[in-house]
Order: structure tokens, then C-alpha cells, then sequence
């Protein structure tokens, strides 16, 4: 039976390790936060995802540990943050550089460390390739980018195709058998500066689209064109694909990895910063709409304007950079506070937010839906009588009903 110490259990580092663990490797998970080891070991999971709870079920039958110490095991998984520093817009390595040196405090000759966490192409070279050199010990390096996408994670994990970047063969055979032990999709084994820069520009090539259609919907407005129409029909060419406007770019991936390329590559990365600060500059798009409906239909107090919706997207609980929190973010000198919900929000996170949607409705006069949850989707008519701001272009025939 193989064997993996996966560092970090967040929300790439935990469904692996658990994915591995139910799949028959022995696992041992370790987190630096003494509270998440904790929560593990009673049987709780820090979040929620589908399908998560069955899973952590069938792992802990196959015997899974949760610990705060590093462990001597023949194989290592880094999964631990990787931000970019918001001055220069490069990567901060120091998390993957702090778990790479504990594992070798801990490690035997001949061990494999593989890096998940998304790092700017080079990183490894640079950052990691060092410090393991100068510990004289033969460690394997990879480098292994997941692919999977909140909400359904541990679907993508077990069918999505992974890439793993390696340096010899024989280390790309070990790897290649040891994460089909979960993943039925195809496996393709490159050189690990290719796997780092395939993982960016994967949610590069989304941002730059996602940032097109943003732009679209501002040159809509501007020439009083519906731009849901507008992609609609450009869409049923055979070879367009527009994606949907939204009020801005969340989640700790696509809003971060762009900006590894243009910090490392400042002069050669045009398109890719454009397309980063349309995506950002977003919630002040939407911030000016609120602000000219509120004028417009004679709202003058912002706690009669509901903003629905505080996770970065729909059906999951994940606020991470959500564009409710940025559009919050413009207004946080202000007193008198926006009337918050979000049904996945259950623990208060800002001024002015309820838990109940009736509660929500009652108290606004006009609505912005941020994220197109079900739970609105499913029941938009609720907000018949009220000025409404959809982002989302998921309410239909209501009354007042105003788009970006
Ligand atoms: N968004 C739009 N318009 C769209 C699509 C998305 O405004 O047409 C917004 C969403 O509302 C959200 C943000 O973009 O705020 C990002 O959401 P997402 O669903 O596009 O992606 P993430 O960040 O949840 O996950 C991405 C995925 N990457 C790609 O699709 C290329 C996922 O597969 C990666 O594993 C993940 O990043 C990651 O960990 O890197």
C-alpha cells in the first residue's frame, strides 16, 4: 500500500486527502492550525462540499490521521496558499518554501514531494529546487496542479485529466500510479515548468474571457444594447463562446494566478493585466449603477438596498475576494450600511446582514442580486414590487428589473 502526508487541509488539500485515503492509500494530513486538526479528529469538517461527508466516511475506514506534525512517509503533497504579493504581483512562495523545509526535516532518501498549490512558472526551480539541493538528501520534486472546481469538487477529482510535471520518467511512473488510485481521467506526465505555467493559464484563459464579457456589458450600456441578447446570438456561431458578465471576478484562483504572469513578466503580459484590472474594477461598475438607480427611483438610505448574495459564486459557502465583499469593500467608511443575505452565510461576516429572506425582503426597497444561488433563481418573483439591479441575469418579467 502506497503512503502520503498531505500538507495542508484546505480546500484543495483535505478532498485530496480524503480522495486518496477512501482510494486505499494510507494518509496522513497535517495542518498548521491546531483547530482544524482538531475539528478532523472529532469527526467535523471544517467546510462544506458535496458528497464531502461520504467521502470523510469511507476514508476514515481506511484509517486516516489528522495531525499538526510533519511524518516520515514515502510521499508528501503541498498544498498550502500561495497569494501574490498585491505591490509587485509576485507569487509569495514563503508558505510552499516553510512546508518544503519541514519535510525535510522529517524525510528519507528517495522520498517525492509534490507541490499541488499553483505556483507562477519557474517557482520550483527557483524556490523549492535549492533548498532541497542544499539538504543533501535525493528527494524526488513534482509538480501536480488540481484542476477542480468548487461545488463540485470531488466529482472533477476523480474524472477531470491531471497534469504532472516531473523530472525523470521513473518518478512520473510512481506518480502516475499513485493518483490513479483516485483519478480516472487522463494523466499527462511534462516537465514540471510546463505543469506550472498549463495550471496558470488555465484560469488566465477563463479571467481574460470572463473580462471580454465584462467589457461587453459595459459597451452595452453605454450604447443601450442588452448584452445578454447581444451573446446570446453571437453564441449560436459554431466557433463563439462568450461567457456570462458578472459583477466581478472572486475565488482564491482565477482573481490570483493572472497576476503571477504579470509580476514575473511585466513588459510581455499586456492582455493578461487589462483583462485582470477589467475584472477588478467591476464592483465599482456596479457600485455607480446602485448608486444612479438609488437616485433615479428616490432611495436615499442604503438600508433599503439589499445586496443578495456574499459568496464568490452560486451554491457553495465560499466568500473568498467575493465581488459582494469587494462592492463592500468601496463603501466601508460609510455609516449608515447596505441590508446583507446570503443563505450560505450563516455566521455574521458584515454590517447590515440578516439570515432570513423574507427578513431581507421586507426591509429593502431595492434589491441587487450579486450571485444567482437557486434559492433566488427558483423563486425571483418574490421580488416583484422591487427595484431590482440583476448582475446575474437570472431574474426575469419583474417589474423594475435593471441590468449592468
Ligand atoms: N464568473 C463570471 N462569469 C462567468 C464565469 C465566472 O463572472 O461566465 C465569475 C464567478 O462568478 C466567480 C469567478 O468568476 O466569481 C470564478 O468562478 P469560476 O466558476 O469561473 O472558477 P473558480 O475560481 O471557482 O475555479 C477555477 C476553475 N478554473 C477554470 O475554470 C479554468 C477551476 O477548475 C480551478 O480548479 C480553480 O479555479 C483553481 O483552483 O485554480
Amino acid at each position: 500500500m502506497d503512503e502520503v502526508n498531505v500538507i495542508g487541509l484546505g480546500y484543495i488539500g483535505l478532498p485530496t486527502a480524503l480522495m486518496f485515503a477512501s482510494s486505499g492509500v494510507r494518509v496522513i494530513g497535517t495542518d498548521c492550525k491546531a483547530d482544524v486538526v482538531e475539528m478532523l479528529n472529532k469527526g467535523e469538517l471544517p467546510f462544506d462540499e458535496t458528497g464531502m461527508n461520504d467521502l470523510f466516511l469511507a476514508a476514515k475506514k481506511n484509517n486516516i490521521e489528522f495531525s499538526s506534525e510533519y511524518k516520515k512517509m514515502r510521499n508528501y503533497v503541498v498544498a498550502v496558499p500561495t497569494p501574490f504579493n498585491p505591490e509587485t504581483k509576485l507569487i509569495d512562495e514563503s508558505y510552499i518554501v516553510k512546508a518544503v523545509k519541514q519535510i525535510l526535516e522529517v524525510c528519507s532518501n528517495d522520498a517525492t514531494v509534490v507541490i499541488e498549490s499553483t505556483v507562477a512558472p519557474g517557482t520550483i526551480e527557483q524556490f523549492v529546487r535549492p533548498i532541497i539541493e542544499s539538504s543533501g538528501k535525493t528527494i524526488h520534486i513534482a509538480h501536480a496542479p488540481e484542476r477542480i472546481l468548487p461545488g463540485q469538487m470531488l466529482y472533477e477529482l476523480n474524472n477531470n485529466s491531471r497534469t504532472i510535471g516531473v523530472d525523470d520518467e521513473e518518478t512520473g511512473r510512481h506518480l502516475k500510479a499513485l493518483y490513479s488510485s483516485f483519478c480516472r481521467g487522463e494523466i499527462i506526465v511534462t516537465d514540471i515548468k510546463t505543469a506550472e505555467m498549463t495550471k496558470v493559464i488555465e484560469n488566465t484563459y477563463r479571467d481574460i474571457n470572463i473580462a471580454f464579457a465584462n467589457e461587453l456589458a459595459t459597451i452595452c450600456r453605454d450604447g443601450g444594447m442588452d448584452v445578454y441578447e447581444v451573446i446570446r446570438i453571437a453564441n449560436k456561431h459554431p466557433r463563439v463562446s462568450i461567457l456570462s458578465p458578472g459583477p466581478g471576478v472572486g475565488g482564491h484562483c482565477i482573481a490570483v494566478d493572472p497576476w503571477f504572469l504579470v509580476g514575473r513578466y511585466k513588459e510581455k503580459a499586456k492582455l493578461i493585466r487589462v483583462a485582470r484590472e477589467v475584472n477588478d474594477n467591476m464592483p465599482s461598475i456596479v457600485a455607480h449603477r446602485i448608486e444612479d438607480l438609488m437616485k433615479e427611483n428616490g432611495v436615499v438610505s442604503y438600508e433599503k438596498v439589499g445586496l443578495y448574495g456574499l459568496t464568490y459564486k452560486e451554491n457553495i459557502n465560499d466568500v473568498r475576494e467575493s465581488p459582494t465583499l469587494q462592492l463592500l469593500s468601496l463603501y466601508k467608511e460609510q455609516k449608515d450600511h447596505f441590508c446583507v443575505y446570503d443563505p450560505y452565510v450563516k455566521t455574521k461576516m458584515v454590517d447590515g446582514q440578516v439570515f432570513d429572506m423574507h427578513e431581507f425582503v421586507n426591509r429593502c426597497d431595492f434589491v441587487v442580486i450579486m450571485i444567482g444561488h437557486d434559492e433566488i433563481k427558483n423563486n425571483s418573483y418574490i421580488l416583484n414590487d422591487k427595484i431590482v439591479l440583476d448582475t446575474r441575469n437570472i431574474a426575469h418579467n419583474l417589474n423594475h428589473l435593471y441590468h449592468l
